[in-house]
């Protein structure tokens, strides 16, 4: 069974920042468990390369524009790879592979009937890429960057949105098209009833773009041809069996977005596919927003975090690990390092590490190691969980199954520090000298439920996952995390 799992593709303005970082992170997790279970999963992610937003930047940074794309695209590249995020596909929106798909989408859209050129005038937020309405404005400014739009005149092609408004709130409805979570639905189900206006999906006064292929004059809407690259992605601008990908992923089974762009994914992108007459994603996920100590990541704050910093500091696993353990998915949050430092030490580096060594020291030296060496850690490896040691697996799945990531991280956390109170209970160093049989017995227990740990833990952290089946295998310990 197949599996299409995307991310939104990201401005190059500025460099990755830990909210990409966690959005990428949710969806290689859940690639890389669904491929644990047998999914033949493809993951699409990239970089948003067009508009005025990253023109202004390539221009202040003194660079062309296709220049200064290219190195920041690399910085997320570079990035993800760094926390070893395992995409199928980049797809950058300056490819030629892109823009061959989105020349492709325009022209049908145009052969349908569904665009036509009008006058428009509007207040344009270049920071949101966006027009705004007056209801939008907070004393005359766009509220998220606290500056005033520029109204703008000018020609542009208008695709006929109201169309399709009807046939989007049903499938909405029924979870044809099913948004999670729940209050991202109503908040959506709630604005298809408002008159919604047809959108502009070209501008007139954009010079670093997609030309419109009918209209030199035009370049096409930055978010449009952003939407179109979940499935330019999949060589949709290719002919015949060339277009393979298409065929075999598309439609999208999850788009994992954050909840700023619900309104472009749940309403515009569905319009457009339905007048390509191609089928709409089966689920579209709007995870929550967090903030930095309780402020607003920006650059003027001076609080926006660098993944790679906390790689660099804690080694990718445990990055990994930390990021996505600091609030459900669906829910907004806030990440303080000062946190993120304490769960490292806490959670990581002495519940867990800190077990791994002490049972295997303990096996060494109370020579039950020969008896337990026999469980083959790699044995029933993957997703053949054993159901024992009081680990609630099916509740840990479902979790997993239903983007509860962080329900199913607090499940291992709370089973390692289950068998920490296991050991303190039962002190396996006292029992070798009176009871040897009643000490392997508990070293035992310990040792498979460790095996289960590192498989639990692999979709999070695949190299710690891997290094404690070695020792466990070898029954050398050595440190899991740095110190
Ligand atoms: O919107 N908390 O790109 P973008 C959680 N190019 N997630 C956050 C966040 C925060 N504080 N800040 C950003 C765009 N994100 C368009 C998308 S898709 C066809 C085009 C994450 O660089 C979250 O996933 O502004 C959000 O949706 C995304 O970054 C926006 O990234």
């Amino acid at each position: 069974m197949k599996y299409y799992i995307t991310t939104p593709i990201y401005y190059v303005n500025a460099k990755p920042h830990i909210a990409h970082a966690y959005t990428t992170l949710i969806a290689d997790v859940l690639a890389r468990y669904l491929r644990l279970k047998g999914k033949k999963v493809f993951f699409l992610t990239g970089t948003d390369e067009h508009g005025a937003k990253v023109a202004q930047k390539a221009q202040e940074f003194g660079k062309n524009p296709q220049e200064f794309c290219d190195q920041v695209a690399g910085q997320f590249e570079k990035a993800w790879l760094n926390l070893d995020i395992t995409f199928d596909s980049f797809i950058r929106t300056t490819s030629e592979l892109h823009k061959k798909g989105v020349v492709k989408m325009i022209k049908q859209l145009k052969e349908n009937g569904d665009i036509y050129k009008a006058d428009y005038e509007g207040f344009y937020c270049t920071g949101c890429e966006k027009f705004l309405t007056q209801k939008e404005l907070i004393d005359g400014k766009c509220a998220d960057h606290q500056v005033e739009p520029e109204l703008i005149r000018e020609k542009n092609y208008f695709f006929k949105l109201s169309k399709y408004t009807g046939v989007i709130k049903e499938k909405v409805k029924k979870d044809e098209l099913l948004v999670r979570p729940q209050k991202r639905k109503n908040e959506i189900i709630s604005l298809l009833d408002t008159n919604l206006e047809d959108f502009s999906i070209s501008r007139e006064s954009v010079e670093w773009g997609i030309d419109v292929p009918f209209d030199k004059t035009q370049k096409i809407y930055v978010w449009v041809e952003a939407l179109m690259n979940y499935i330019s992605a999949l060589d949709y601008g290719k002919q015949g069996r060339q277009a393979g990908k298409f065929k075999k992923f598309w439609p999208a089974d999850l788009h994992l977005i954050g909840k700023d762009i619900t309104k472009f994914h749940i309403i515009y992108w569905p319009a457009i596919l339905l007048s390509l007459k191609l089928p709409l994603p089966k689920q579209v996920f709007a995870h929550g927003y967090f903030t930095i100590n309780g402020e607003k990541m920006s650059k003027t704050i001076g609080n926006v975090i660098d993944p790679n910093d906390l790689v660099e500091k804690w080694g990718k696993d445990a990055t990994r690990y930390l990021i996505l353990n600091q609030f459900p998915v669906g829910e907004d949050g806030d990440i303080s390092l000062e946190k993120l430092e304490a769960q490292y030490k806490a959670n990581l580096a002495n519940d867990l590490g800190n077990l791994l060594q002490r049972v295997l020291v303990m096996m060494n030296k109370f020579e039950v190691k020969d008896k337990a060496f026999k469980i083959d850690p790699y044995k029933h490896q993957d997703l053949d969980f054993q159901k024992e040691f009081d680990f609630d697996l099916d509740g840990f799945l479902n979790f997993m199954d239903n983007l509860k990531i962080f329900k199913a991280i607090k499940k291992i956390d709370k089973y390692i520090s289950q068998s920490n109170k296991y050991i303190e209970a039962n002190k396996p160093w006292e029992l070798a000298k009176t009871d040897k049989i009643q000490c392997q017995k508990v070293l035992i227990t310990l040792y498979r439920r460790l095996i289960l740990v590192a498989r639990l833990i692999k979709p999070f952290m695949p190299d710690i996952s891997k290094e404690m089946l070695n020792q466990l295998e070898s029954g050398e310990p050595k440190p899991l995390f740095k110190k």
